[in-house]
C-alpha cells in the first residue's frame, strides 16, 4: 500500500479561508475538515493534534479526527495544546521588570502550563548579576535559562529543552524573542532593528500559525498572552500560583492566611529568612490588592 494514502497523525499548523494546513512527518497538507467532529460542534484550533487521511489523485485531505481531550485551548491567542510557555526577558537593556513577569508566569500557573525563564541579552551582564535574578526566583523551582543571540551562549541548551515541544513566546517587545525564535528554528521573524527600518505599523494582520523549523522546534507565532491584566481570579487563589509559598504555608497560624498582614505568618517568616525573594512577595501583595480592587468593584 502506498503510505502516502494511508492515515497520517499531525498537527494543525495553520487555518486559511476554511482550510488547514497539518504538518505530518516533515510534510505539509492542506486539508478540509470532514469529520465527525464537525456534527459535534468541535472546530478545529492551531495546535490540534489530528488524524487525516491524505488525498489521492488531487482529491483534497481530509482531517478525519482530533485528539481530544486538549491539554489546554485559549481564545486570545486562539490555539490549543501549548505544552510549555517560555517567558523571555531581557537580563538587562530592558532591565528585568519582575513585577511583569510575574503576570506572565500568573497567566501560566493559572492555565496549568508548564513554564521555564528565558533570560535573553545574557552578555550584557555579570555572572554576579545573574545570581541577582536566580534569586529572585528562589524556591519556586522553575528552570532558568540565560542565553544570548549575540554570542550564542546557552542556545543549543535550551533548543535541546523545547524540541518537540509545542512552546509559547511571552514577553515584553525588544527582549529578543524573534531574535531568539529564528535563532533556535531558523525562522525568519522581523526583529527588532528590521522593523524600525520598514517602519511597518504595529496593527499588521496576521495569521496565527505554528511555525515548525529546524531540530523539531514547534513555536506558536503569535505575541503570546495578550492581555497583560492578571487573569481572572479571586484574589485568596493567587497564592496557588507561587510554588515557593508551598513549604512555609503550613506553618501559618490560620489556614486561610493570606500572607500579608496575619500573624505568625510561615511565608512571611520566609522572606525575613531570605529563603523567598522581596521581589516576588512584593508582587504577590501588588497583584493580590489588585485582584481584590477589582473583584470588588462589581
Ligand atoms: N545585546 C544583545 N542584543 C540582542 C540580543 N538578542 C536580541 N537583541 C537585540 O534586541 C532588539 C530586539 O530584538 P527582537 O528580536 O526584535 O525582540 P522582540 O521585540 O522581543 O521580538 C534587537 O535590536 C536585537 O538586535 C542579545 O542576545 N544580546
Ligand atoms: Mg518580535
Ligand atoms: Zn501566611
Amino acid at each position: 500500500m502506498n503510505p502516502e494514502h494511508s492515515i497520517t497523525k499531525g498537527t494543525i499548523i495553520k487555518g486559511i479561508g476554511g482550510f488547514y494546513y497539518v504538518e505530518a512527518s516533515g510534510r505539509v497538507y492542506e486539508c478540509k475538515a470532514k469529520g465527525l467532529f464537525r456534527k459535534k460542534g468541535i472546530t478545529p484550533m492551531i495546535g490540534d493534534n489530528v488524524i487525516i487521511r491524505p488525498g489521492e489523485n488531487g482529491n483534497e485531505s481530509i482531517i478525519k479526527a482530533i485528539v481530544l481531550p486538549r491539554i489546554n485551548s485559549f481564545i486570545r491567542p486562539p490555539v490549543a495544546n501549548i505544552e510549555l510557555s517560555m517567558i523571555v526577558s531581557a537580563s538587562a537593556e530592558p532591565d528585568p521588570v519582575f513585577s511583569f513577569l510575574d503576570r506572565l508566569i500568573i497567566m501560566s500557573e493559572k492555565n496549568e502550563t508548564e513554564l521555564i525563564l528565558v533570560f535573553n541579552k545574557c552578555d550584557l551582564i555579570t555572572e554576579e548579576q545573574r545570581e541577582v535574578i536566580r534569586n529572585v526566583y528562589k524556591g519556586t523551582g522553575y528552570e532558568i535559562y540565560f542565553v544570548s543571540t549575540v554570542t550564542g551562549e546557552g542556545v543549543e541548551l535550551l533548543k535541546s529543552r523545547i524540541s518537540g515541544v509545542k512552546t509559547m513566546l511571552s514577553g515584553a517587545s525588544g527582549v529578543g524573542k524573534s531574535s531568539l525564535a529564528n535563532m533556535l528554528g531558523g525562522f525568519e521573524m522581523e526583529t527588532g532593528d528590521v522593523s524600525r527600518k520598514t517602519g511597518r505599523g504595529k496593527h499588521t494582520t496576521r495569521h496565527v500559525e505554528l511555525l515548525v523549523g529546524k531540530d523539531d522546534i514547534r513555536i506558536f507565532d503569535t505575541p503570546g498572552f495578550t492581555s497583560f491584566e492578571v487573569p481572572d481570579m479571586k484574589a485568596e487563589e493567587l497564592r496557588y500560583c507561587y510554588p515557593e509559598f508551598e513549604g512555609h504555608e503550613d506553618r501559618c497560624r490560620f489556614s486561610g492566611c493570606t500572607h500579608r498582614s496575619e500573624p505568625d505568618c510561615g511565608v512571611k517568616e520566609a522572606l525575613n529568612n531570605k529563603e523567598i525573594s522581596e521581589e516576588r512577595y512584593d508582587s504577590y501583595v501588588r497583584l493580590y490588592n489588585e485582584l481584590k480592587e477589582r473583584n470588588s468593584s462589581y
